[in-house]
């Protein structure tokens, strides 16, 4: 059996798997504001932080891991598991000092993670993705290697304010002293996956990708890159590897403390987007996978490693091979809700009500879909932008406005991902909207690719048990097909009526204008 580890934004979760009888045969998961509200982050975050901070406490994670496989082992034999993977949410970073190994080799499974590690910090807390304090920090960077198209197209993306890069030169202009005892920085990912082997892990190239640090063409850390951002870095970061390659066997703590077998290896970890790209099955270029969330993300497996021209994308490295690419989208469900609620609709408007009363297009009405700030592409909307009928610009119909945000959302997909070359043959839509028909339909319009929905909703960790199973020699391609099967009744091919060439034409124009 396969452990995958998951350590996400509001919980870390664990998903064991049996290839030989195709099972998922457990799963467990801490909650971080649910199961340790003494963290006081609810949301997995600390609240409140001043600029733009958000940070959260490492030391919850560890707490977390332990009551994760305290729980597991309450359902399985944990010496039966041969390898773990895992995947943590990108960007964010672990600030160490040089007392952690000592620590970390020698742990006493008496005790816990939390009280034996937390001296080995030297950073008291995490920033996470969700931190938008470091413009000034980007801008500094950007300006020191000659601007952000080199930045892009020597890490894959311009300097963004949550990539790890610029957090990590805000802690050495704030406190030049921590940072001179940080004898190791990690990512969410590589930390887990450091206590688990008992020494320090590799960056994979998917989340090494996400720090404005590596080369994205050599997969090595960038000199130029590593130069911008802090004196001495590149002795302080991990070496990087191809995800789910063998870091080593799992630490005697957790063989005594959760009975796992002293042959159990431990693979590199990844990043949760690239990992759940594994776990969907779409590593192959062509599969396009769509998450609908709080905020949307598109990505994709690649074959080289081209850029985005336009600077909003994001290019990785891809778990089974070759790039993938990574576009997010801040209106995601926070518009589709701000729509439902103005219009006082619930979801079933959203199924077929809109889809019946309007046809394919919308009749020309276009809607530029943002009810907020959006960052692809970067602009400071506050309400959306309707372009049509006197009607339907001055906000009537419900029907047609539903339509108009949803192929507008879409359209904006479409628009931004076109760099990546490679025309979607299948779409896998996934998130808590996905479920959706009509969403899901107007997605298929759209991109004029068939949409399916996957029967497994955990597709991080069920990636990171799939990268479990390729540390101990398994096929990655036998794996998927195994296990990332699609829902039955769940296809959607798009409607013969579906031609968006004239109303992507209508929505470009309306959104340079
Ligand atoms: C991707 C990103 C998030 C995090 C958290 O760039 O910031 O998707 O990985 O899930």
């Amino acid at each position: 059996m396969y452990l995958g580890i998951d350590s996400s934004t509001q919980s870390l979760s664990g998903m064991v798997l049996d290839p030989a009888s195709g099972r998922i045969v457990c799963e467990a998961s801490v909650n971080f504001g649910a199961d340790l509200p003494q963290y006081g982050a609810p949301s997995g975050f600390i609240p409140g932080g001043a600029s733009g901070e958000v940070h959260a406490d490492p030391l919850m994670w560890l707490e977390a891991l332990d009551e994760m496989l305290s729980r597991l082992g309450k359902q399985v034999d944990l010496s039966a598991i041969k390898a773990i993977g895992g995947s943590g949410q990108q960007h964010g970073s672990v600030y160490l000092n040089a007392s952690f190994i000592p620590r970390l080799v020698s742990l006493r499974a008496e005790s816990d993670l939390r009280s034996q590690l937390q001296d080995g910090l030297s950073r008291a807390t995490s920033p996470i993705w969700m931190d938008t304090s470091t413009s000034a920090q980007c801008a500094e960077m950007a300006a020191a290697v000659g601007g952000n198209a080199e930045v892009c197209r020597l890490t894959g993306s311009i300097a963004i304010e949550r990539f790890t890069g610029s957090q990590i030169r805000k802690f050495y202009q704030i406190d030049a002293a921590s940072y001179a005892q940080t004898e190791r920085v990690h990512l969410v990912s590589s930390f887990i996956c450091s206590v688990l082997a008992g020494t320090h892990a590799p960056i994979d190239f998917g989340d090494g990708a996400g720090m404005n640090l590596m080369n994205l063409a050599e997969r090595q850390w960038d000199h130029a890159m590593l130069d911008a951002t802090a004196p001495s870095l590149g002795e302080k970061l991990p070496a990087l590897a191809q995800a789910g390659t063998a870091v080593g066997r799992i630490a005697a703590y957790f063989i005594e403390r959760y009975g796992f077998s002293n042959n159990c290896q431990v693979g590199v970890f990844t990043g949760d987007n690239p990992a759940s790209l594994v776990g969907m099955g779409a590593t192959a270029p062509g599969q396009v996978v769509i998450s609908l969330g709080t905020s949307d993300t598109f990505f994709a497996g690649m074959n080289a490693a081209h850029t985005d021209p336009r600077g909003f994308g994001h290019v990785f490295g891809n778990p089974a091979s070759g790039y993938m690419c990574l576009v997010c989208f801040r209106n995601g469900s926070l518009a589709r809700e701000a729509l439902r609620d103005q219009y006082q609709l619930d979801w079933s408007a959203f199924e077929s009500n809109a889809m019946a009363q309007t046809p394919v297009g919308n009749d020309g009405n276009v809607m530029l879909p943002f009810f907020g700030p959006e960052i692809t592409p970067r602009r400071d909307f506050s309400a959306p932008v309707r372009r049509g009928t006197a009607e339907f610009e001055s906000g009537e119909n419900s029907a047609a406005q539903v339509r108009a945000l949803l192929e507008g959302q879409f359209l904006n997909m479409k628009r931004h991902t076109d760099w990546i070359g490679i025309a979607a043959d299948r779409i896998l839509l996934t998130g808590g909207a996905s479920r959706n028909d009509g969403i899901a339909q107007v997605a298929a319009d759209v991109f004029g690719a068939p949409v399916e929905r996957l029967a497994i909703a955990n597709s991080a960790a069920l990636g990171a048990a799939i990268l479990a199973a390729v540390t101990d020699g398994g096929s990655m391609a036998d794996l998927q097909s195994t296990f990332c099967q699609t829902s039955a009744g769940s296809l959607l091919p798009p409607q013969s009526s579906a031609d968006y060439a004239t109303t992507m034409s209508k929505f470009v124009d309306l959104l340079e204008s």
